[in-house]
């Protein structure tokens, strides 16, 4: 018997032993917004917010096994796609979900740690690439990710950006959220490409500090408004707004 009659957005990512990314980040972003989390665990990581000193990968097939019974216990209206770590889990997870294609798919494309200790193999971000993002309906790439995921360096102008999307996206459906608080300038401008659209600015003020797991909140916020049936528009807004009002509090401090 379900427990709740709610939607419920199923995570699969990495756990962060200090709180500041992964899925703490994630179930509390879903939680601000009423939706319940049920979750498929890819890796357990120990870690200060400075650095990294373990990563145990899941195997693939336990992954799997968490995703199946999350699936049965409850309805899962979103997915919500964190670290991935390596080539097997990718994989496993882009073939379970090809067969539940109703749920929208947010990929938070975890590429290394803010640490810069990697988080998914060369050979994970190719199957990535080729199995999982032609099933995505929203990638959200920070402008650095951006460039690794495209095997280019960091776009510095509005061109080299969008030629990085396309080629993202590579005659794709999936909607791609260009992060932009990498980049210089007063204003961190967010920038929504859809296939057929025309881009879409979301800006917000440049903060004085950084926060880890930003990516991380952003993308299960947004999954949890899919979730509830809000479109892509109103979703990424309210996301945004969740993850300043989350600044604020920690800029108030
Ligand atoms: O913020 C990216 C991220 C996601 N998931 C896990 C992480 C990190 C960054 O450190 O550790 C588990």
């Amino acid at each position: 018997m379900a427990m709740t009659r709610g939607p419920h957005v199923l995570i699969v990512a990495g756990s962060d032993s200090s709180g500041g990314a992964g899925v703490a980040r994630d179930i509390a972003a879903l939680t601000r917004f009423g939706v319940r989390a049920s979750l498929a665990v890819t890796a357990v990581t120990a870690q200060t917010h400075a650095a990294v000193s373990r990563i145990d990968v899941m195997p693939a097939s336990l992954v799997v096994a968490q995703m199946r019974s999350a699936l049965a216990a409850e309805p899962v209206a979103a997915v919500k796609v964190g670290m991935l770590a390596n080539e097997e889990i990718v994989k496993a997870v882009a073939d379970l979900l090809a067969r539940h294609d109703t749920m929208p798919v947010v990929l938070d494309p975890v590429v290394a740690s803010t640490s810069g200790v990697r988080l998914l193999s060369e050979a994970g971000i190719e199957c990535l690439l080729a199995r999982l993002l032609p099933i995505t309906a929203l990638v959200t790439p920070n402008l650095p990710e951006l460039g690794i995921l495209t095997g280019s360096c960091t776009a510095r102008s509005e061109t080299e950006l969008a030629r990085q999307v396309l080629r993202l996206r590579s005659g794709g459906k999936s909607s791609v959220l260009v992060k932009g608080g990498h980049a210089h300038g007063d204003k961190a401008i967010d920038t929504l490409h859809a296939a057929g659209k025309p881009p879409v600015r979301f800006v917000s003020r440049r903060r004085r500090s950084a926060m880890r797991g930003t990516g991380c909140m952003l993308s299960s916020a947004i999954a949890a408004h899919l979730a509830l049936g809000g479109d892509m528009l109103s979703a990424i807004s309210a996301a945004k707004a969740y993850v300043d009002d989350m600044f604020d509090a920690q800029e108030v401090c």
